[in-house]
Protein backbone atom coordinates (compact mmCIF):
# COMPACT_ATOMS: atom_id res chain seq x y z
CA UNK A 1 0.00 0.00 0.00
CA UNK A 2 3.02 2.24 -0.41
CA UNK A 3 3.75 1.64 -3.60
CA UNK A 4 1.77 4.92 -5.28
CA UNK A 5 0.68 3.62 -9.15
CA UNK A 6 1.92 5.89 -11.83
CA UNK A 7 -0.54 8.42 -13.63
CA UNK A 8 -0.68 6.63 -16.98
CA UNK A 9 -1.40 3.24 -14.79
CA UNK A 10 -5.10 5.19 -13.57
CA UNK A 11 -5.53 7.10 -16.72
CA UNK A 12 -5.90 3.75 -18.62
CA UNK A 13 -7.93 1.99 -15.53
CA UNK A 14 -10.41 5.44 -15.21
CA UNK A 15 -11.47 4.93 -19.36
CA UNK A 16 -11.98 1.44 -19.88
CA UNK A 17 -14.07 1.31 -16.29
CA UNK A 18 -16.21 4.18 -17.10
CA UNK A 19 -16.41 2.23 -20.98
CA UNK A 20 -17.59 -1.14 -19.19
CA UNK A 21 -20.43 1.63 -17.69
CA UNK A 22 -21.53 2.77 -20.76
CA UNK A 23 -19.90 5.97 -21.22
CA UNK A 24 -18.73 7.01 -24.34
CA UNK A 25 -15.24 8.13 -23.81
CA UNK A 26 -14.56 9.45 -26.57
CA UNK A 27 -17.83 11.90 -26.83
CA UNK A 28 -16.93 13.42 -23.41
CA UNK A 29 -13.28 14.15 -23.67
CA UNK A 30 -12.48 17.86 -23.88
CA UNK A 31 -10.01 20.16 -22.41
CA UNK A 32 -10.71 20.01 -19.21
CA UNK A 33 -8.06 17.91 -16.95
CA UNK A 34 -8.84 16.20 -13.45
CA UNK A 35 -6.19 15.03 -11.24
CA UNK A 36 -6.51 11.82 -9.28
CA UNK A 37 -5.82 12.53 -5.52
CA UNK A 38 -4.39 8.75 -5.43
CA UNK A 39 -1.29 10.26 -7.16
CA UNK A 40 -1.81 13.86 -7.91
CA UNK A 41 -1.14 13.69 -11.50
CA UNK A 42 -3.64 13.92 -14.52
CA UNK A 43 -6.76 11.35 -14.82
CA UNK A 44 -8.75 11.78 -17.42
CA UNK A 45 -9.57 15.24 -19.41
CA UNK A 46 -13.48 15.97 -19.94
CA UNK A 47 -15.31 18.62 -21.71
CA UNK A 48 -17.86 21.02 -19.76
CA UNK A 49 -20.88 22.51 -20.05
CA UNK A 50 -21.72 25.89 -19.44
CA UNK A 51 -24.39 28.21 -17.84
CA UNK A 52 -25.97 28.53 -21.38
CA UNK A 53 -26.48 24.30 -21.27
CA UNK A 54 -29.08 24.66 -18.43
CA UNK A 55 -32.05 26.47 -20.44
CA UNK A 56 -32.04 23.83 -22.87
CA UNK A 57 -31.66 20.87 -20.19
CA UNK A 58 -34.62 22.45 -18.13
CA UNK A 59 -36.84 22.46 -21.25
CA UNK A 60 -36.24 18.62 -21.99
CA UNK A 61 -36.28 17.86 -18.69
CA UNK A 62 -40.01 19.59 -18.74
CA UNK A 63 -41.03 17.75 -21.35
CA UNK A 64 -39.51 14.51 -20.00
CA UNK A 65 -41.98 15.22 -16.90
CA UNK A 66 -44.81 16.09 -18.91
CA UNK A 67 -44.49 12.20 -19.94
CA UNK A 68 -43.58 10.77 -16.48
CA UNK A 69 -45.92 12.52 -13.91
CA UNK A 70 -48.97 10.45 -16.09
CA UNK A 71 -46.77 7.37 -15.28
CA UNK A 72 -48.55 5.41 -12.56
CA UNK A 73 -46.32 5.68 -9.04
CA UNK A 74 -45.32 1.79 -9.15
CA UNK A 75 -44.65 1.84 -12.99
CA UNK A 76 -42.18 4.87 -11.68
CA UNK A 77 -40.17 2.48 -9.63
CA UNK A 78 -39.78 -0.28 -12.36
CA UNK A 79 -37.56 1.97 -13.75
CA UNK A 80 -35.59 2.30 -9.96
CA UNK A 81 -35.54 -1.27 -9.70
CA UNK A 82 -33.66 -1.28 -12.61
CA UNK A 83 -31.49 1.30 -11.61
CA UNK A 84 -31.11 -0.96 -8.73
CA UNK A 85 -30.40 -3.59 -10.65
CA UNK A 86 -27.38 -2.02 -12.82
CA UNK A 87 -25.63 -0.43 -10.57
CA UNK A 88 -25.39 -4.10 -8.18
CA UNK A 89 -23.63 -5.24 -11.88
CA UNK A 90 -21.44 -1.99 -11.88
CA UNK A 91 -20.87 -1.84 -8.71
CA UNK A 92 -17.44 -2.24 -8.68
CA UNK A 93 -17.04 -0.58 -11.85
CA UNK A 94 -18.39 2.72 -10.00
CA UNK A 95 -16.36 2.11 -6.89
CA UNK A 96 -13.16 1.70 -8.74
CA UNK A 97 -14.19 5.64 -10.60
CA UNK A 98 -15.29 6.69 -6.78
CA UNK A 99 -11.35 5.94 -5.91
CA UNK A 100 -10.03 6.96 -8.93
CA UNK A 101 -11.39 10.61 -8.66
CA UNK A 102 -11.83 11.58 -4.85
CA UNK A 103 -9.16 8.52 -3.26
CA UNK A 104 -11.91 6.57 -1.73
CA UNK A 105 -10.19 2.87 0.02
CA UNK A 106 -12.06 0.62 -2.09
CA UNK A 107 -14.54 -0.68 0.69
CA UNK A 108 -15.76 2.30 1.37
CA UNK A 109 -16.13 3.09 -2.28
CA UNK A 110 -18.03 -0.24 -2.63
CA UNK A 111 -19.89 0.80 0.29
CA UNK A 112 -21.37 4.05 -1.52
CA UNK A 113 -22.67 2.22 -4.21
CA UNK A 114 -24.04 0.01 -1.79
CA UNK A 115 -26.00 2.93 -0.68
CA UNK A 116 -26.69 3.88 -4.19
CA UNK A 117 -28.30 0.32 -4.40
CA UNK A 118 -29.96 0.61 -1.18
CA UNK A 119 -31.86 3.47 -1.75
CA UNK A 120 -32.89 2.29 -5.08
CA UNK A 121 -34.79 -0.55 -3.05
CA UNK A 122 -36.07 2.02 -0.83
CA UNK A 123 -37.87 4.22 -3.60
CA UNK A 124 -39.13 1.27 -5.22
CA UNK A 125 -41.10 0.20 -2.18
CA UNK A 126 -41.87 4.21 -1.47
CA UNK A 127 -43.44 3.74 -4.86
CA UNK A 128 -46.78 2.17 -3.52
CA UNK A 129 -46.28 4.33 -0.54
CA UNK A 130 -46.83 7.52 -1.36
CA UNK A 131 -49.41 8.20 1.05
CA UNK A 132 -51.87 11.15 1.31
CA UNK A 133 -53.75 11.31 4.47
CA UNK A 134 -57.57 11.69 4.72
CA UNK A 135 -58.99 13.78 7.44
CA UNK A 136 -62.69 13.56 9.30
CA UNK A 137 -64.42 16.63 7.74
CA UNK A 138 -66.18 18.66 9.84
CA UNK A 139 -69.44 18.83 7.25
CA UNK A 140 -71.56 16.37 6.70
CA UNK A 141 -71.27 14.02 3.06
CA UNK A 142 -68.15 15.71 2.95
CA UNK A 143 -64.47 13.75 2.82
CA UNK A 144 -61.12 15.63 3.31
CA UNK A 145 -57.94 14.34 2.36
CA UNK A 146 -54.41 15.00 0.61
CA UNK A 147 -53.47 14.22 -2.67
CA UNK A 148 -49.48 14.24 -3.41
CA UNK A 149 -48.48 14.85 -6.76
CA UNK A 150 -44.68 14.96 -8.79
CA UNK A 151 -43.69 18.63 -8.58
CA UNK A 152 -41.42 19.20 -11.26
CA UNK A 153 -37.63 19.63 -12.54
CA UNK A 154 -35.25 18.35 -9.65
CA UNK A 155 -31.85 20.16 -9.71
CA UNK A 156 -29.23 18.17 -8.18
CA UNK A 157 -25.46 19.85 -6.99
CA UNK A 158 -23.26 17.45 -5.21
CA UNK A 159 -19.94 17.61 -3.71
CA UNK A 160 -16.88 15.64 -4.15
CA UNK A 161 -17.06 13.36 -1.02
CA UNK A 162 -19.76 11.12 -2.11
CA UNK A 163 -19.63 11.68 -5.36
CA UNK A 164 -22.29 9.38 -6.71
CA UNK A 165 -24.29 8.70 -3.67
CA UNK A 166 -26.03 11.94 -2.98
CA UNK A 167 -27.40 12.20 -6.58
CA UNK A 168 -28.72 8.57 -6.30
CA UNK A 169 -30.68 9.15 -3.16
CA UNK A 170 -32.27 12.54 -5.04
CA UNK A 171 -32.62 10.83 -8.09
CA UNK A 172 -34.14 7.25 -6.97
CA UNK A 173 -36.89 9.32 -4.98
CA UNK A 174 -37.26 12.27 -7.86
CA UNK A 175 -37.83 9.30 -9.99
CA UNK A 176 -40.49 7.22 -8.05
CA UNK A 177 -42.16 10.73 -7.27
CA UNK A 178 -42.74 11.74 -10.70
CA UNK A 179 -39.85 14.11 -11.40
CA UNK A 180 -36.75 14.82 -13.53
CA UNK A 181 -33.12 15.33 -12.48
CA UNK A 182 -30.83 17.66 -14.11
CA UNK A 183 -27.38 16.80 -12.20
CA UNK A 184 -24.29 18.96 -11.40
CA UNK A 185 -21.73 16.66 -10.25
CA UNK A 186 -18.52 18.16 -8.48
CA UNK A 187 -16.17 19.26 -11.16
CA UNK A 188 -13.27 16.68 -9.44
CA UNK A 189 -15.55 13.78 -10.03
CA UNK A 190 -16.46 13.94 -13.62
CA UNK A 191 -16.60 10.40 -14.71
CA UNK A 192 -18.42 8.85 -11.80
CA UNK A 193 -21.05 11.24 -12.65
CA UNK A 194 -21.09 10.16 -16.06
CA UNK A 195 -20.76 6.64 -15.24
CA UNK A 196 -23.49 6.99 -12.79
CA UNK A 197 -25.75 9.21 -15.54
CA UNK A 198 -25.03 6.33 -18.19
CA UNK A 199 -25.86 3.54 -16.05
CA UNK A 200 -29.10 5.03 -15.55
CA UNK A 201 -29.58 6.27 -19.31
CA UNK A 202 -29.39 2.15 -19.65
CA UNK A 203 -32.26 1.97 -17.31
CA UNK A 204 -34.06 4.09 -18.83
CA UNK A 205 -34.08 2.83 -22.17
CA UNK A 206 -34.77 -0.91 -20.56
CA UNK A 207 -38.29 0.41 -19.46
CA UNK A 208 -38.66 2.61 -22.52
CA UNK A 209 -38.93 5.97 -20.12
CA UNK A 210 -38.33 9.39 -21.40
CA UNK A 211 -34.63 9.82 -22.06
CA UNK A 212 -34.57 13.39 -20.42
CA UNK A 213 -35.44 12.05 -17.05
CA UNK A 214 -31.68 12.13 -16.55
CA UNK A 215 -29.35 14.98 -17.72
CA UNK A 216 -25.57 15.82 -15.92
CA UNK A 217 -23.99 18.53 -17.11
CA UNK A 218 -20.43 18.45 -16.51
CA UNK A 219 -19.13 21.93 -15.29
CA UNK A 220 -17.99 24.89 -13.10
CA UNK A 221 -19.71 27.44 -10.55
CA UNK A 222 -21.82 29.00 -13.54
CA UNK A 223 -23.61 25.81 -14.52
CA UNK A 224 -24.55 25.60 -10.59
CA UNK A 225 -25.79 29.45 -10.63
CA UNK A 226 -27.70 28.49 -13.64
CA UNK A 227 -29.27 25.77 -12.13
CA UNK A 228 -30.11 27.93 -8.64
CA UNK A 229 -31.51 30.98 -10.50
CA UNK A 230 -33.97 29.17 -13.15
CA UNK A 231 -37.80 29.39 -12.73
CA UNK A 232 -37.83 25.88 -14.44
CA UNK A 233 -35.85 24.22 -11.56
CA UNK A 234 -38.85 23.27 -8.95
CA UNK A 235 -36.24 21.89 -6.69
CA UNK A 236 -33.01 22.38 -5.83
CA UNK A 237 -31.48 19.66 -3.71
CA UNK A 238 -27.44 21.30 -3.29
CA UNK A 239 -24.75 19.22 -0.64
CA UNK A 240 -21.93 21.31 0.01
CA UNK A 241 -19.95 23.87 2.16
CA UNK A 242 -22.21 26.51 4.18
CA UNK A 243 -20.80 29.13 2.20
CA UNK A 244 -22.22 27.89 -0.52
CA UNK A 245 -25.53 27.28 0.53
CA UNK A 246 -25.58 30.74 2.11
CA UNK A 247 -25.32 31.66 -1.37
CA UNK A 248 -27.64 29.31 -2.67
CA UNK A 249 -30.83 29.06 -0.19
CA UNK A 250 -31.69 32.42 -0.47
CA UNK A 251 -31.34 32.61 -4.67
CA UNK A 252 -33.75 30.09 -4.47
CA UNK A 253 -36.04 31.50 -2.00
CA UNK A 254 -36.13 34.90 -3.92
CA UNK A 255 -38.10 32.97 -7.18
CA UNK A 256 -40.05 31.01 -4.98
CA UNK A 257 -38.19 28.01 -5.36
CA UNK A 258 -37.51 25.06 -3.02
CA UNK A 259 -34.27 24.09 -1.95
CA UNK A 260 -33.43 21.18 0.18
CA UNK A 261 -29.75 22.09 1.31
CA UNK A 262 -27.34 19.44 3.07
CA UNK A 263 -24.02 21.67 4.39
CA UNK A 264 -21.28 21.54 6.74
CA UNK A 265 -21.17 19.21 10.00
CA UNK A 266 -18.87 19.71 13.04
CA UNK A 267 -20.15 16.23 14.82
CA UNK A 268 -19.11 15.63 17.78
CA UNK A 269 -19.02 12.28 20.24
CA UNK A 270 -19.71 12.77 24.03
CA UNK A 271 -17.83 9.94 25.97
CA UNK A 272 -19.42 9.22 29.10
CA UNK A 273 -17.30 7.77 32.21
CA UNK A 274 -19.95 4.66 32.07
CA UNK A 275 -18.85 4.04 28.00
CA UNK A 276 -17.44 1.22 26.66
CA UNK A 277 -14.34 2.62 25.81
CA UNK A 278 -13.12 -0.50 23.41
CA UNK A 279 -16.24 0.40 21.42
CA UNK A 280 -15.95 3.89 21.86
CA UNK A 281 -12.53 4.05 20.51
CA UNK A 282 -13.60 1.54 17.48
CA UNK A 283 -16.44 3.76 16.59
CA UNK A 284 -14.70 7.30 16.90
CA UNK A 285 -11.61 5.92 14.48
CA UNK A 286 -13.91 4.91 12.33
CA UNK A 287 -16.24 8.10 12.03
CA UNK A 288 -13.08 10.38 12.57
CA UNK A 289 -10.20 8.90 10.43
CA UNK A 290 -12.52 7.28 8.21
CA UNK A 291 -12.48 9.03 4.43
CA UNK A 292 -9.97 10.16 5.16
CA UNK A 293 -12.08 12.87 7.52
CA UNK A 294 -13.97 14.10 4.20
CA UNK A 295 -17.22 13.45 5.05
CA UNK A 296 -19.85 15.72 6.37
CA UNK A 297 -20.42 13.39 8.88
CA UNK A 298 -17.01 12.72 10.05
CA UNK A 299 -16.56 13.19 13.83
CA UNK A 300 -14.89 16.23 14.68
CA UNK A 301 -14.53 16.69 18.27
CA UNK A 302 -14.68 14.34 21.35
CA UNK A 303 -16.35 15.66 24.23
CA UNK A 304 -14.87 12.84 26.76
CA UNK A 305 -15.59 12.89 30.63
CA UNK A 306 -12.53 14.23 32.96
CA UNK A 307 -12.33 10.91 33.85
CA UNK A 308 -11.99 9.18 31.36
CA UNK A 309 -10.56 11.50 28.69
CA UNK A 310 -6.60 10.96 28.81
CA UNK A 311 -7.22 6.84 28.79
CA UNK A 312 -9.52 7.49 25.90
CA UNK A 313 -6.92 9.65 24.02
CA UNK A 314 -4.38 7.17 24.97
CA UNK A 315 -6.50 4.54 22.92
CA UNK A 316 -7.25 6.57 20.06
CA UNK A 317 -3.91 7.76 19.40
CA UNK A 318 -2.60 3.93 19.65
CA UNK A 319 -5.17 3.17 17.16
CA UNK A 320 -3.90 6.21 15.16
CA UNK A 321 -0.44 5.32 15.28
CA UNK A 322 -1.59 1.99 13.34
CA UNK A 323 -3.91 3.39 10.61
CA UNK A 324 -2.51 2.17 7.41
CA UNK A 325 -2.41 5.00 5.09
CA UNK A 326 -1.74 4.61 1.56
CA UNK A 327 -2.87 3.53 -1.88
CA UNK A 328 -6.73 3.59 -1.38
CA UNK A 329 -7.23 0.97 -4.08
CA UNK A 330 -4.82 -1.52 -2.38
CA UNK A 331 -7.03 -3.85 0.15
CA UNK A 332 -5.60 -3.00 4.19
CA UNK A 333 -5.76 0.78 3.31
CA UNK A 334 -7.68 2.45 6.00
CA UNK A 335 -6.89 6.20 5.29
CA UNK A 336 -6.64 7.10 1.62
CA UNK A 337 -5.27 10.96 -0.03
CA UNK A 338 -6.86 13.96 0.67
CA UNK A 339 -8.40 15.26 -2.25
CA UNK A 340 -6.24 17.85 -2.81
CA UNK A 341 -3.48 20.47 -1.56
CA UNK A 342 -5.98 22.93 -0.32
CA UNK A 343 -6.91 20.46 1.85
CA UNK A 344 -4.18 19.35 3.23
CA UNK A 345 -2.90 22.92 3.58
CA UNK A 346 -6.39 23.80 5.51
CA UNK A 347 -6.08 20.96 8.06
CA UNK A 348 -2.42 22.04 8.78
CA UNK A 349 -3.28 25.58 9.21
CA UNK A 350 -6.20 24.88 11.77
CA UNK A 351 -3.29 22.29 13.59
CA UNK A 352 -1.49 25.55 14.00
CA UNK A 353 -4.48 27.85 15.01
CA UNK A 354 -5.45 24.69 17.36
CA UNK A 355 -2.41 24.96 19.17
CA UNK A 356 -2.13 28.57 18.86
CA UNK A 357 -5.64 28.45 21.58
CA UNK A 358 -4.02 26.34 23.91
CA UNK A 359 -4.26 22.62 22.29
CA UNK A 360 -1.81 19.64 21.63
CA UNK A 361 -1.20 17.56 18.99
CA UNK A 362 -1.35 14.06 20.40
CA UNK A 363 -1.12 12.01 17.49
CA UNK A 364 -0.28 12.06 13.57
CA UNK A 365 -0.36 15.54 11.85
CA UNK A 366 2.42 16.06 8.66
CA UNK A 367 2.03 14.41 5.71
CA UNK A 368 2.72 10.72 4.75
CA UNK A 369 4.33 9.57 1.29
CA UNK A 370 5.33 12.57 -0.04
CA UNK A 371 8.38 10.61 -1.28
CA UNK A 372 6.53 8.19 -3.25
CA UNK A 373 3.66 10.37 -4.45
CA UNK A 374 4.90 14.60 -4.14
CA UNK A 375 2.01 15.61 -5.95
CA UNK A 376 -0.56 13.30 -3.92
CA UNK A 377 -1.33 14.65 -0.17
CA UNK A 378 -1.80 12.34 2.50
CA UNK A 379 -2.28 13.20 5.71
CA UNK A 380 -1.53 11.53 8.98
CA UNK A 381 -5.01 11.75 10.76
CA UNK A 382 -4.40 14.17 14.03
CA UNK A 383 -5.39 14.43 17.48
CA UNK A 384 -5.70 17.91 19.36
CA UNK A 385 -5.96 17.46 22.92
CA UNK A 386 -7.66 21.29 23.64
CA UNK A 387 -9.30 22.27 26.93
CA UNK A 388 -11.94 24.92 25.46
CA UNK A 389 -14.22 25.05 22.48
CA UNK A 390 -12.38 27.66 20.43
CA UNK A 391 -12.44 29.47 17.26
CA UNK A 392 -11.42 27.08 15.45
CA UNK A 393 -12.77 23.69 16.98
CA UNK A 394 -15.86 25.35 16.54
CA UNK A 395 -15.05 25.66 12.57
CA UNK A 396 -15.54 22.54 9.73
CA UNK A 397 -12.14 21.61 8.82
CA UNK A 398 -12.33 19.18 6.28
CA UNK A 399 -9.41 16.39 6.71
CA UNK A 400 -8.87 13.87 9.82
CA UNK A 401 -8.55 16.53 12.36
CA UNK A 402 -10.10 15.37 15.89
CA UNK A 403 -9.96 17.58 19.43
CA UNK A 404 -10.59 15.66 22.27
CA UNK A 405 -12.03 18.27 25.17
CA UNK A 406 -13.03 17.13 28.60
CA UNK A 407 -15.71 17.98 30.52
CA UNK A 408 -16.88 17.53 33.86
CA UNK A 409 -20.63 17.08 33.81
CA UNK A 410 -23.41 16.40 31.72
CA UNK A 411 -25.45 19.05 30.74
CA UNK A 412 -22.16 21.09 30.00
CA UNK A 413 -21.32 18.07 27.61
CA UNK A 414 -24.30 18.75 26.15
CA UNK A 415 -23.84 22.10 25.64
CA UNK A 416 -20.64 21.84 24.14
CA UNK A 417 -22.45 19.12 21.56
CA UNK A 418 -24.79 22.34 20.84
CA UNK A 419 -22.27 25.04 20.92
CA UNK A 420 -21.53 24.92 17.38
CA UNK A 421 -22.78 26.72 14.14
CA UNK A 422 -23.54 23.39 12.58
CA UNK A 423 -26.28 20.77 13.59
CA UNK A 424 -25.79 17.52 11.29
CA UNK A 425 -24.84 14.54 13.43
CA UNK A 426 -23.70 13.43 17.09
CA UNK A 427 -23.34 10.49 19.30
CA UNK A 428 -23.11 9.61 22.92
CA UNK A 429 -21.24 6.69 24.30
CA UNK A 430 -22.37 5.91 27.65
CA UNK A 431 -23.92 3.03 29.07
CA UNK A 432 -26.48 4.99 31.51
CA UNK A 433 -30.00 4.46 30.03
CA UNK A 434 -30.81 8.00 31.70
CA UNK A 435 -27.89 9.93 29.94
CA UNK A 436 -29.18 8.14 26.72
CA UNK A 437 -31.89 9.82 26.92
CA UNK A 438 -31.28 12.84 28.18
CA UNK A 439 -29.24 13.39 24.49
CA UNK A 440 -32.14 11.73 22.32
CA UNK A 441 -34.37 14.35 24.15
CA UNK A 442 -35.83 17.58 23.53
CA UNK A 443 -33.18 19.26 25.75
CA UNK A 444 -30.12 17.28 24.24
CA UNK A 445 -28.62 17.02 20.95
CA UNK A 446 -29.46 19.78 18.80
CA UNK A 447 -28.74 17.79 15.34
CA UNK A 448 -30.62 16.39 12.87
CA UNK A 449 -28.85 12.76 13.29
CA UNK A 450 -28.13 11.84 17.01
CA UNK A 451 -26.82 8.28 17.77
CA UNK A 452 -26.23 5.93 21.02
CA UNK A 453 -23.05 3.84 21.39
CA UNK A 454 -22.40 4.07 17.18
CA UNK A 455 -20.40 6.99 15.32
CA UNK A 456 -21.41 9.77 13.98
CA UNK A 457 -21.06 9.08 10.43
CA UNK A 458 -22.45 5.76 8.44
CA UNK A 459 -26.11 6.48 8.38
CA UNK A 460 -28.02 4.10 6.57
CA UNK A 461 -30.62 5.30 4.06
CA UNK A 462 -34.23 4.47 5.50
CA UNK A 463 -33.77 7.59 8.23
CA UNK A 464 -33.56 10.71 6.89
CA UNK A 465 -30.27 12.34 6.19
CA UNK A 466 -29.34 16.04 7.23
CA UNK A 467 -29.02 18.86 10.07
CA UNK A 468 -30.11 21.82 11.19
CA UNK A 469 -28.54 25.27 11.64
CA UNK A 470 -25.90 26.30 9.31
CA UNK A 471 -26.06 22.35 8.11
CA UNK A 472 -29.05 23.45 6.59
CA UNK A 473 -31.63 21.90 7.64
CA UNK A 474 -32.85 19.80 4.72
CA UNK A 475 -33.64 16.10 4.75
CA UNK A 476 -33.04 13.58 1.99
CA UNK A 477 -32.98 9.38 1.49
CA UNK A 478 -35.44 7.55 3.56
CA UNK A 479 -38.25 8.16 5.77
CA UNK A 480 -40.70 10.82 4.72
CA UNK A 481 -37.55 13.01 3.01
CA UNK A 482 -40.08 12.28 -0.40
CA UNK A 483 -42.22 14.63 0.41
CA UNK A 484 -40.24 17.94 -0.67
CA UNK A 485 -39.90 15.84 -4.56
CA UNK A 486 -43.88 16.37 -4.15
CA UNK A 487 -46.34 18.78 -4.23
CA UNK A 488 -49.82 18.57 -1.59
CA UNK A 489 -52.97 19.16 -2.87
CA UNK A 490 -55.44 19.39 -0.35
CA UNK A 491 -58.85 18.28 -1.29
CA UNK A 492 -62.69 19.04 -0.29
CA UNK A 493 -65.20 16.30 -1.96
CA UNK A 494 -68.94 16.75 -1.43
CA UNK A 495 -72.05 14.59 -1.59
CA UNK A 496 -74.12 15.47 0.13
CA UNK A 497 -76.23 17.43 -2.33
CA UNK A 498 -76.26 20.45 0.04
CA UNK A 499 -73.86 23.17 0.58
CA UNK A 500 -72.97 23.49 4.37
CA UNK A 501 -69.97 26.45 4.83
CA UNK A 502 -67.07 25.35 6.92
CA UNK A 503 -66.98 27.22 10.39
CA UNK A 504 -70.88 27.32 10.23
CA UNK A 505 -70.52 30.24 8.37
CA UNK A 506 -74.01 31.13 6.61
CA UNK A 507 -74.21 32.80 3.36
CA UNK A 508 -77.26 32.76 0.84
CA UNK A 509 -78.46 34.95 -0.92
C1 LIG B 1 -21.80 13.06 3.12
O1 LIG B 1 -20.74 13.03 3.73
O2 LIG B 1 -22.04 13.97 2.29
O3 LIG B 1 -23.84 8.95 7.00
C2 LIG B 1 -22.84 12.01 3.25
C3 LIG B 1 -22.87 8.86 6.24
C4 LIG B 1 -23.13 8.53 4.80
C5 LIG B 1 -23.46 9.75 4.05
C6 LIG B 1 -22.49 10.90 4.17
N1 LIG B 1 -24.23 7.60 4.73
O4 LIG B 1 -21.72 9.02 6.62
Amino acid sequence: MRQIPSGSALHRLALDTATRCGVDVGAVAGDVMTVSPVNGERLVDVGWSDGAAVDDAVTRAQAAFVQWRRVPAPARGALVKRLGELLAVHKDDLATLISLEVGKITSEARGEVQEMIDICDFAVGLSRQLYGRTMPSERPGHRLMETWHPLGVVGVISAFNFPAAVWSWNTAVALVCGDPVIWKPSELAPLTALASHAILTQAIADCGAPADLTQVLVGGADVGEALVDHAGVALLSATGSTRMGRAVGPRVADRFGRSLLELGGNNAAVVSPTADLDLTTRGVVFSAAGTAGQRCTTMRRVIAHRSVVDELTDRLSSAYARLPIGNPLEDGTLVGPLIHRAAYEGMERAVEQAVDEGGKLVAGGGRDLEEAAPDAFYARPAIVRIDRQTDVVARETFAPLLYVLPYDDFEEAVALNNAVPQGLSSSVFTSDQAEAEKFLSAEGSDCGIVNVNIGTSGAEIGGAFGGEKETGGGRESGSDAWRAYMRRATNTVNYSGELPLAQGVSFTV
